[in-house]
């Protein structure tokens, strides 16, 4: 039978939970009108007043929030209660640009974990459970918040944070971990590491994993779920919203429903900013409902996905988000053509290799250039370069088939490629070096 953290708002009906985010959009609105000059100015300059908002449907009044706004105002321009009602800071990496910094109430951070108890609930998690946390802890909020869900849940929590894979294994026999929590690049590093310490998914007791913090394929669930012995969950969130648990994937895992007693999604026209009906691609824009210290509106988050109200098997009415199938600002354009990460993946896995992979792309006598190191396994290894070369060819055929353009194919040997811990770099854009003197 199906377990649900909370059932009323889990399964609660669209109308009623129409009603619901009416009545906290109104309040968060009134909430960050008053209390963020930053705010405030913004809904100044397009001629709204809290009054205008009566409910989701005048969301399209509001102006948009960006990443640039989130910098402009560092790091204490965005927040709407005092620092003496804060309990915690968290932060993105900063990989991008200058870090984003998120501040909690104690009731910011109550919301989150409820958030991610119902995660943890969807994927089978009970207080019978034994729930090894390899997410980053410290300022990511991957650690921090499947921590707090965990407790919530009342699971037997283990905050390995990632990293030291072998004494992850360890561990994981010893105390008999059933669920796991990392990224889905960092899931796929153990199940490798567990078969070469010469250990099978049956001499582990793992029954479901959590990953997320970066895009991941169908094929790569697959491939982790096989290696592990477990069943792949996808988790959804980022730090401006509080962390991890925005969205989550049940049993069906055909998408994630969003939280959205809290989190009020739209899909827009990343170019245009027009709000797109339920089905197509777009932008994936965030409204929190409930948050006080660091509340978003209408905030951009550079997702690209497809939002369904499709009925669930789980008996969820949530609403649901598609993996999200890559970042906007992630999708490359090589000689116009749109490529992502995940689309290169897909085709490797298809094809028997590895998730281990690095792509570079370059810029050479005014062409762009694609070249895609690709590991191999071990029996995929020929000393012979004829053979090699015909493995070369046929693996850039099946790319230009799926991308569209001409690849340039290199086999490296197994093991080359760099594992990742937390979220794997798959991409080395030189023109972007190029480009922007600053970041050389
Ligand atoms: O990655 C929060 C998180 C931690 C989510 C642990 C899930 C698990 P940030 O570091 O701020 O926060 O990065 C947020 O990561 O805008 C997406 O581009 C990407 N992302 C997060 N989850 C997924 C997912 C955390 N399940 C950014 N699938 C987001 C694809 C994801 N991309």
């Amino acid at each position: 039978m199906e377990r649900y953290w909370n059932q009323e708002i889990e399964c609660m009906s669209q109308e009623d939970m129409k009603k619901l985010q009416d009545e906290r959009l109104v309040a968060q609105v009134k909430h960050v009108y008053d209390n963020v000059k930053y705010y405030r100015d913004l809904m100044d300059e397009k001629g709204v007043k809290p009054e205008d908002i009566k409910g989701v449907d005048d969301l399209c009044k509001l102006p948009f929030l960006s990443k640039a706004d989130l910098r402009e105002a560092y790091p204490y321009g965005l927040l709407a209660k005092p620092l003496d009602e804060c309990v915690r800071i968290q932060s993105t990496s900063g990989t991008t640009g200058k870090r984003v910094v998120a501040f909690y109430t104690q009731n910011d951070v109550d919301m989150w974990e409820d958030c991610v108890a119902r995660a943890i609930t969807a994927a089978g998690g009970t207080n019978e459970d034994v729930c090894q946390i390899a997410y980053g802890y410290g300022l990511f909020t991957g650690g921090a918040g499947l921590h707090g869900g965990s407790h919530k849940v009342g699971c037997l929590t283990l905050p390995m944070s990632s990293g030291n894979t072998e004494r992850q294994i360890t561990f994981m026999q010893d105390l008999g971990a059933t669920i796991l929590c990392c990224t889905p690049s960092y899931a796929a590093y153990i199940g490798e590491t567990l078969h070469e310490m010469g250990l099978t998914p049956d001499d582990i007791k793992l029954k479901a994993g959590i990953f997320g913090a970066e895009p991941w394929t169908e094929e790569m669930r697959q491939s982790i779920e096989k290696s592990l012995g477990l069943k792949a969950y996808d988790i959804y969130g980022l730090t401006e919203s509080s962390g991890p648990g925005v969205a989550f994937e049940c049993c069906e895992q055909s998408g994630m429903h969003i939280n959205e007693d809290n989190f009020y999604p739209e899909i827009i026209n990343p170019d245009t900013g027009e709000v797109l009906p339920e089905g197509e691609v777009g932008e994936l824009v965030f409204t929190s409902l409930t948050k006080e210290a660091f509340p978003l509106i209408r905030y951009r988050t550079r997702d690209l996905c497809v939002l369904s109200r499709k009925k669930c098997s789980c008996g969820r009415t949530l609403i649901k988000m598609a993996k999200p199938m890559g970042r906007s600002d992630d999708m490359l354009i090589i000689r116009g053509v749109n490529v992502f990460p995940s689309q290169i993946e897909t085709v490797l896995i298809e094809q028997g290799y590895s998730p281990n992979y690095l792509i570079e792309v370059d810029r050479k006598n005014n062409t762009d250039t694609l070249d895609i190191n690709v590991e191999m396994n071990p029996d995929q290894f020929s000393d012979k370069v004829k053979d090699m070369q015909e493995q070369e060819k046929d693996l850039a055929e099946a790319m230009k088939a799926m991308l569209g353009i001409n690849p340039k194919v290199h086999l490296v040997s197994p093991k080359s490629i760099a594992r990742s811990e937390g979220k794997a770099v798959r991409v080395i854009d030189k023109r972007k070096l190029i480009d922007n003197p600053a970041k050389k």
